[in-house]
């Protein structure tokens, strides 16, 4: 799969992308990932990306020209198995599920904004969908683009995450909708500072190491995400 980001930061993606799953992946040739500037599509001498807003207000928009230049360069035909997708506040939440959507193109343009937004017509003219990453301010797109691109690598076949796929979703995730939270993990040693671990995984009894496991995933789901265990309860009973 093919990775595209167009942003007016390029230099922002060498530090995430050099170490783990998503730099062994491209390494092994799984993903490819390339980073284009967005002053490469300007066309005036101080490479002018942005502009002030119309009716007035306060920061300033990023233009439409540059933006549909570099996507129509970088995506000289467009398909369905090759989306525009613009990380913005505005957009749809991105999920698990999302992420497992994407994981099936062969090539994604994620656009990454700056300032306070980009001229609308990007989202309605040019993006194939909005996507925001949760509800809270960013300075930009790139680290939304980011955490994209590191979601929808590690369900990419051969990319180290993905082999443990099924044992992960054991609780009752997939693509029914999302399961219940991971359950509590320990490891040694057995005592520390005087707390101890739960007994019953010392045990060796695997029926009760799996039973306890799923109440603590149900019991921690409880307390950490009520939402998300109404909805897993409505699922489990079906
Ligand atoms: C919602 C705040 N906006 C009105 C005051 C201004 C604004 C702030 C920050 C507009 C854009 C941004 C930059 N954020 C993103 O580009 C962004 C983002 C985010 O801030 N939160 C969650 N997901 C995303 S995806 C892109």
């Amino acid at each position: 799969m093919v990775f595209h980001v167009l942003t007016i930061f390029p230099d922002f993606f060498r530090g995430p992308f050099e170490h783990g799953v998503v730099a062994r992946a491209a390494a092994a040739g799984k993903i490819r990932l390339e980073v284009h500037d967005l002053r490469n599509w300007t066309t005036d001498r101080h490479r002018t990306v942005d502009d002030r807003p119309f009716g007035g207000g306060e920061g300033m928009v990023l233009k439409a020209e540059p933006i549909f230049r570099a996507a129509e360069a970088i995506f000289p035909e467009r398909g369905p198995a090759r989306r525009i997708i613009l990380m913005s506040p505005q957009g749809r939440l991105f999920d698990q599920a999302a992420a497992r959507r994407l994981s099936r193109l062969d090539e994604l343009l994620l656009l990454a904004g700056r300032y306070e937004g980009v001229d609308e017509r990007v989202a309605e003219r040019l993006a194939d969908e909005e996507l925001s990453i949760g509800d809270y301010v960013l300075s930009g797109g790139e680290l939304a683009a980011a955490v994209v691109i590191d979601a929808v690598a590690r369900l990419l076949d051969g990319v180290l995450g993905n082999q443990d796929s099924a044992l992960r979703e054991s609780f009752g995730g997939g693509a029914e909708g999302p399961g219940l939270l991971d359950c509590p993990q320990y490891t040694r040693p057995a005592g520390f500072r005087g707390w101890q671990a739960p007994e019953v995984l010392l045990s060796g009894n695997h029926e009760e190491v799996r039973r306890w496991r799923l109440e603590a995933a149900i019991e921690k789901t409880a307390r950490m995400r009520p939402e998300l265990l109404e909805k897993w309860k409505s699922r489990v009973e079906r």
